[in-house]
């Protein structure tokens, strides 16, 4: 495209933007708008257009998880990053209405008050970083019993990079009172009855949490404005605790002087049993409690399970590596059931809470099949393990080795 012809095209998408009352910032954010509305198109299969290369688990409420081959990437590109629904998405027409968004916050602070994205744009400091969101049920596919809920294997993880403010900012210019204890998030997206007074989910995470720097407001995933499947205008990232702490599609903050007792904070539903049960043990509801930070995790992104590489040729292995309690220390392989340990290059994160790089040559004894085991064990000296950790009712924390196959020959 001509520089007049850009120019062109930039006058007319400021009208466009002035029109349908969107912000007028440029770079990146030109495509923004009408796009991130366009390129998310549900085909008839009822996936969003851009998530084919996903495995769908659900249609409706809508989840589907990334093959772990599919993870490689430093930084997981929105096409590639998994989604977890617990309704509808929201309404088209009424993501549309960007203009008339508004955030509120209220509740535990002194000054109540609402925000157009604008607003939250300008009066923050901005900042950009790479974050790990992992739903607590990722790896529910390996408890025995087998427990309710979307049957999560490796892949209900990934690490994007998102632009945003720090919601600690937003809380301190509010004044968060003494008495405040917890924050709480409702999103947009309709409850799968359709009924307008229940919330498919609204959780939260205790007032230390939302004040930690790490904590962020994001409206960019990737350069883009956040896409619909992942919350768009604004969302939350909690990085470290359960994906389900990051709220999507958010409306408002309510700041709490107890814990939260939302859809989706009671009974069973993101928390385990107090002490360890016993494989299909029934717990009851006084004996669980809420799950706050992530154990640590890793997978083998390259290659992909099943690969064959020619006799007498290293191995040539990688993946990522990632822990909520702070940096992976280490991760290991064993090609040989765990007999041995050999120890890969373990990049350090390029922010906390962004997933670490590690990478390994291996040379192969012979030809043949070979399991790989990935161990990573975090900054405290805790290892995953081998087989699937304690059973709980929902199959929560799974943090199992990744195991892959390979022959040589
Ligand atoms: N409003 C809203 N926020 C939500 C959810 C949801 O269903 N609705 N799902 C939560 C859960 S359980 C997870 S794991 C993450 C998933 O984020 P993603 O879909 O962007 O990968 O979003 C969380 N935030
Ligand atoms: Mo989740």
């Amino acid at each position: 495209m001509d520089a007049e012809n850009q120019t062109e095209r930039r006058q007319f998408l400021r009208a466009l933007a002035v029109a349908l009352g969107a912000p007028i910032v440029f770079r990146r954010q030109l495509t923004g708008f009408p796009y991130a509305l366009a390129q998310e198109a549900v085909n008839r299969g009822n996936i969003p257009r851009t998530k084919q290369l996903l495995t769908l688990l659900s249609d409706v409420p809508f989840n589907a998880e990334t093959p772990a081959h599919l993870l490689d990437d430093d930084v997981t590109p929105n096409h590639l990053h998994f989604v977890r629904n617990n309704g509808h998405f929201p309404d088209r027409a009424l993501l549309n209405q960007l203009g008339n968004w508004r955030l509120t916050l209220d509740g535990e602070v002194n000054r109540p008050r609402t925000w157009t994205l604008n607003e939250l744009q300008n009066e923050f400091e901005v900042l950009e970083t790479q974050l790990v969101i992992e739903c607590a049920g990722n790896g529910r596919a390996g408890y025995y019993p087998q427990v309710s809920g979307n049957q999560w294997t490796l892949g209900a993880v990934g690490c994007a990079r998102y632009r945003g403010i720090r919601l600690a900012d937003v809380l301190n210019t509010s004044g968060v009172l003494n008495s405040a204890v917890y924050l709480a998030w409702h999103g947009e997206d309709p409850h799968l009855s359709r009924d307008p007074e229940r919330h498919p989910i609204s959780r939260g995470v205790p007032i230390a949490k939302a004040l930690d720097r790490h904590t962020l407001l994001v409206w960019e995933m990737n350069g883009v404005p956040l896409p619909p499947s992942h919350g768009f205008p604004l969302r939350l990232v909690c990085p470290g605790w359960p994906g389900s702490t990051s709220g999507k599609w958010l409306r408002r903050l309510w700041v709490r002087d107890r814990v939260h007792n939302g859809a989706k904070m009671t009974g069973s539903s993101y928390r385990v049993p107090r002490n360890p049960v016993a494989p299909g043990q029934k717990v009851a509801e006084e004996d669980m409690e809420i799950i706050d930070v992530m154990p640590v995790k890793s997978l083998i992104t390259f290659p992909q399970t099943g690969t064959t590489v020619p006799e007498g040729e290293l191995l040539e292995l990688r993946g990522k590596a990632w822990s909520g309690t702070g940096p992976v220390a280490r991760v290991d392989l064993s090609i040989d059931f765990g007999a041995s340990w050999l120890k890969t290059q373990l990049l350090p994160p390029p922010n906390p809470y962004a997933w670490q790089k590690w990478n390994a040559s291996v040379p192969l004894p012979s030809a043949g099949y070979y399991e790989v085991w990935a161990r990573a064990t975090d900054a405290r000296g805790r290892a995953q393990p081998l087989i699937v950790p304690g059973w709980n009712p929902k199959g929560y924390l799974n943090n199992a080795m990744h195991r892959i196959v390979v022959r040589s020959g």
